[in-house]
């Protein structure tokens, strides 16, 4: 690839390496316009007066973080005690993160939206889906603007640079059975009339921010929202639709016996599952299930630390990915905002579950070259983000890592992902862009002072009390 940078590159970026489509290239020169696009990209190019040169570091086009609650970044850690009768598992962890969203405010949703956000770029994402459900005051009733929260999660993308995709959550109902929402449920719910205002007014929010922002839509699971639901959800917009989906052995059931077929069978025989969609979790699924999905072009949206954290299952990525599925990672509770233990996460829940080595790859393979960029593909795809590769016209998403770093010194080629991801850390990243904003330099956010600062001071009230 040889494209000229123009002149109406902003920023230009000088590489002695970079992953490009066309694989690893050397000296590479990448022009950013004014709006956040990559205009060009030069190889084997020399660097000239101004461009910023990225001495000894690595540029890799950067991932989306396809699946957040925000808000749960502050009780990340205080649900790791076992419960008196002793029975641990996803639906406590529901109550106690129930009873802790039940304090929460505005500001305070604000403040743990830039923590989470800043610490996601400063891990290596770009881009994030936010999947936000935390619309209301305590026991349901509105605030005066009826999408306040969603401006409190705009702000915080606003303040952090992170390419925000947001997505509204609908939430009707307490279970299949149709049950009614309590406790802290109440602040989710919504009727179609309701969400569809909040719709509307999320979308004007998301419309002030900078042009790579996005908004899609959530009908939450087939537990919270019955068939009319989803599809009336469905078809409020035109953006990404994001879903969970048999997560939960249980969930499986209770949509089972409802409904007479699995989660996955069940969503792919009743609604129009194409490229929009994204299957959260699709932690529990049949063979068939398995291809289906694969088949359908929506991506798997795998949280591989929160699953493990919840006690969720294995996904069956192996015979996922050899039916061509699409997938991406999402840091979900942000239990832990990782990057490249998110992978490595994925890779070893593969290799517990089929006795083996390297499985999310084909032979011949690194294992670490073929889960970054799944996951850059899957990752703008369930986000509608246009990135995920150092060529003209994406968006400048790019993560730069340290060459020189311990676990990366001296390797070249795919072992520098390889190492990253199952020897490193995250602390291997320098630099971050998201659309262009250049946010993160010398590993730390620019603002990482003023949000952490202002995390504390919100939080510190209620983070002792779950
Ligand atoms: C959520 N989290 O929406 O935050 C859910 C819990 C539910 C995960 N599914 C609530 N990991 O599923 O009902
Ligand atoms: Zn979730």
């Amino acid at each position: 690839m040889n494209v000229k940078p123009k002149s109406t590159a902003q920023t230009v970026l000088f590489a002695p390496v970079a992953l490009t489509p066309e694989g690893w290239a050397e000296d590479v020169r990448v022009g950013i316009d004014q709006t956040g696009r990559i205009v060009a990209v030069e190889t084997a190019a020399k660097p000239q007066t101004g461009n910023d040169v990225l001495t000894g570091r690595i540029l890799l086009p950067a991932p989306g973080n396809l699946h957040s609650h925000a808000f749960q970044r502050a009780m990340a850690g205080l649900t790791e005690s076992r419960g008196p009768d002793g029975h641990d598992s996803f639906w406590t962890w529901r109550q106690l993160m129930y009873r802790f969203l039940g304090q929460l405010d505005p500001d305070q949703i604000e403040a743990i939206a830039a923590l989470a956000y800043m610490e996601m770029l400063e891990a290596g994402y770009a881009s994030v889906g936010e999947f936000h459900y935390l619309h209301h005051r305590p026991g349901g009733g509105a605030y005066d603007e009826p999408a306040e929260t969603s401006a409190r999660i705009a702000a915080a993308a606003l303040e952090t640079g992170i390419g925000l995709t947001h997505l509204p959550v609908l939430y009707g109902r307490g279970g299949v059975d149709g049950r009614p929402l309590e406790g802290g449920q109440l602040r989710f719910g919504c009727d179609l009339d309701r969400f569809a205002a909040l719709y509307e007014a999320a979308a004007r929010i998301v419309a002030e921010l900078p042009a790579d922002a996005r908004i899609g839509v959530a009908p939450h699971s087939l537990r919270a929202v019955s068939p009319d639901m989803l599809a009336a959800a469905v078809g409020l917009s035109d953006g990404p639709v994001h879903i969970h989906i048999a997560e939960q052995t249980g969930e499986v059931d209770e949509i089972s016996a409802a409904y007479g077929a699995r989660p996955v069978e069940w969503l792919l025989a009743n609604a129009d599952v194409d490229e929009r969609w994204c299957a959260v979790h699709a932690t529990h699924m049949t063979p068939e299930e398995t291809a289906a999905l694969a088949r359908s072009g929506a991506v798997a949206g795998l949280c591989p630390i929160t699953e493990a954290n919840l006690g969720d299952g294995i996904f069956n990525g192996s015979d996922f990915l050899a039916a061509g599925g699409a997938f991406g990672i999402g840091s979900d509770s942000n239990v832990r905002i990782a990057l490249a233990e998110e992978l490595q996460t994925l890779e070893y829940s593969q290799r517990y579950r089929a006795h083996a080595r390297a499985v999310l790859c084909a032979p011949g393979k690194s294992v670490g070259r073929t889960l970054y960029e799944a996951v850059l593909a899957g990752g703008a795809k369930a986000l509608g983000r246009d990135a995920g590769a150092i060529a003209p016209g994406p968006w400048g998403d790019l993560t730069a890592l340290d060459a020189d770093t311990l676990a990366l010194a001296g390797l070249a080629d795919d072992a520098r992902l390889d190492a990253w991801i199952f020897a490193g850390d995250d602390t291997a990243v320098s630099d971050v862009w998201s659309a262009g904003r250049h946010v993160v330099t010398g590993g730390r956010h620019v603002k990482r002072q003023d949000v952490e600062a202002r995390f504390i001071a919100q939080t510190k009230s209620i983070r002792g009390a779950l």
